[in-house]
């Protein structure tokens, strides 16, 4: 574990209590950041309190300053593509199939496949949940976010819930104990939060043998002239390493070897923050199995040019991701040459993937050439200008924060090891992204898109459904149906909405 740990250039501490360093180790470390230009960390090192010059020791001990110098010069200058000029396509038709216009049977054999391997207990569960949701405007993860259901639940029982459920129906067709089971990913600041809140929620009726919290990576914070910030005297700023972190945590935590040792083959990672997310999609599985590729993806038609999504689409001839963050307006806004008034590049990233197990093995290889993006942010900081390096909170962006996005293993496949698969919006997608109150992306969106939904199941399954008002949802509870199956009891059942359909 330590080579792969050195591979990858792990953060972070070994977890052991801080000791204070000898003398001769703290001028090591103190040789090793002067080398790199980054002594400045030290700055107030010598006045420190023991208990503090341990921690400080600790923190930087678990960094390479050449490597953090190396990353940070390679964000901000990314390597230009070797040829010149970039190519960007649509994803080509072979890599990409749609539920909007597959047949009815190629769905059902993706589904009855996906649940078969469900069943025979091939299949795990990672979710991103190491985000903190900054734009919503709360500290708690998002994940315990309340979106006012009925119900009250919030997105992470939603989840769990539909762990259960899918682990039900796969266990009636498989006749034996079915268990997925889910790895949930967090950083810094939500991991204790998360772990408290399933522990007082008992895993929401899972095993706790089967949910296994784990955490991501962090780095430094830079400032715009390239040195590591100090968050106060005896600390350095760091923010987690982006939800391309996973791959590098899968290992360093030991979740790949429990993968491993449970026998999963197939892996379904997503994003918390989207109420409409199929935990464990059998359609999804299924497809990605059958097509026997390493990742498939899903994606939704993009809202229009301006929506805040990755695009996905294809880069000199490799399957990538332009951010929303990264892309320029002219591709934004390309219109498709063959239909006027539709976008060219449509295909909107929605943070929810496959992996095979094959690949998620091959991480060490490859983690530590994942690329590193730059967001400029406002970081509080200690000012080593001054002796009393009283914490800084600066009024504009001083700094940046280094992340690595999921996505960016893409372009490291050879096409036909990539799928993607285009999936309804209404049925998939709504991410809680915004405060109430913004009309996009926020919790009354969430809130209305699932109740929406629940309504379509039960009115499908023959329910007559009235209200006063026409917008007025069904909340059903992911216990009595996954994806709108096994309703068949409220044929002719008058229901008012807005109402809730839970488990007796
Ligand atoms: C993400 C996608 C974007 C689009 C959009 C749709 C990436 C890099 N960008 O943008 O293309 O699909 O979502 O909703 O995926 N997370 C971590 N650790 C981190 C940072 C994020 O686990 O250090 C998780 C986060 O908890 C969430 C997911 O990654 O589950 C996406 O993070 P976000 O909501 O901050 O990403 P966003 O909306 O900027």
């Amino acid at each position: 574990m330590d080579a792969i740990k050195k591979a990858l250039n792990i953060g972070g501490g070994s977890g052991a209590p801080a000791a204070e360093p000898s003398a001769e180790r703290l001028q090591e470390l103190k040789d090793k950041y002067a080398k790199a230009g980054q002594e400045q960390v030290f700055t107030f090192y010598d006045a420190l309190p023991t208990e503090q010059k341990a921690q400080l020791f600790e923190q930087l001990s678990g960094f390479d300053p050449a490597r953090i110098n190396e990353i940070t010069d390679k964000a901000l200058n990314p390597p230009k593509a070797e040829g010149g000029e970039t190519v960007l396509e649509p994803l080509p038709e072979s890599a990409t199939a749609s539920i909007l216009d597959s047949q009815k049977s190629d769905i059902d054999a993706w589904y009855d496949a996906g649940l078969g391997l469900i069943g025979q207990n091939k299949v795990g569960v990672v979710l991103m949940a190491g985000g903190q949701g900054t734009r919503l405007g709360s500290s708690a993860p998002k994940g315990c976010f309340d979106i006012g259901l009925p119900s009250r639940k919030s997105l992470f029982q939603i989840q769990a819930e539909r762990i259960r459920k899918v682990q039900e129906l796969a266990g009636l067709k498989s006749g034996r104990k079915v268990v997925v089971p889910w790895y949930v990913m967090t950083s810094g600041p939500t991991r204790a939060p998360t772990e408290q809140y399933f522990a007082e929620n008992k895993y929401f009726g899972l095993d706790r043998d089967n949910v296994v919290i784990f955490e991501q990576g962090v780095l430094p914070c830079v400032s715009n002239e390239g040195k590591i910030l100090l968050e106060s005297k005896g600390r350095v700023a760091v923010a987690p390493d982006g939800n391309g972190g996973i791959y590098q945590a899968l290992v360093v935590s030991g979740v790949l070897d429990d993968m491993k040792r449970r026998g999963v083959e197939h892996i379904h990672a997503y994003c918390v923050d989207n109420c409409l997310v199929k935990v464990a999609d059998p359609v999804f599985i299924g497809f990605a199995a059958a097509k026997k590729v390493d990742i498939a993806t899903k994606v939704v038609r993009k809202r229009n040019a301006t929506e805040s999504v990755g695009l996905i689409l294809q880069k000199n001839g490799r399957p990538d991701v332009v951010e929303y963050s990264e892309i320029d307006r002219a591709t934004a806004e390309a219109q498709d040459p063959k239909q006027a008034g539709v976008l060219k590049f449509r295909a909107a990233n929605i943070v929810n993937h496959y992996y095979s197990f094959g690949f998620l093995e091959s991480i060490p290889r490859w983690a530590h050439r994942l690329p590193h993006h730059v967001a400029r942010k406002k970081i509080p900081y200690a000012d080593t200008s001054s002796a009393s390096g009283e914490t800084v909170k600066p009024d504009k962006p001083n700094g940046i924060k280094l992340e690595q996005f999921v996505f960016d293993v893409f372009p490291m496949l050879e096409p036909e090891r990539f799928a993607c698969m285009e999936v309804r919006r209404e049925d998939e997608f709504s991410p809680l992204k915004n405060a109430a109150g913004t009309g996009e992306d926020d919790p009354d969106t969430s809130r209305r898109d699932i109740m929406a939904q629940g309504k379509r199941w039960v009115e499908a399954a023959g329910a007559q459904v009235t209200s006063e008002d026409p917008d007025a949802g069904i909340e059903v509870s992911p216990l009595i149906s996954y994806g709108g199956e096994g309703l068949d009891k409220f044929q002719g059942k008058p229901i008012v909405a807005p109402a809730v359909l839970e488990l007796e």
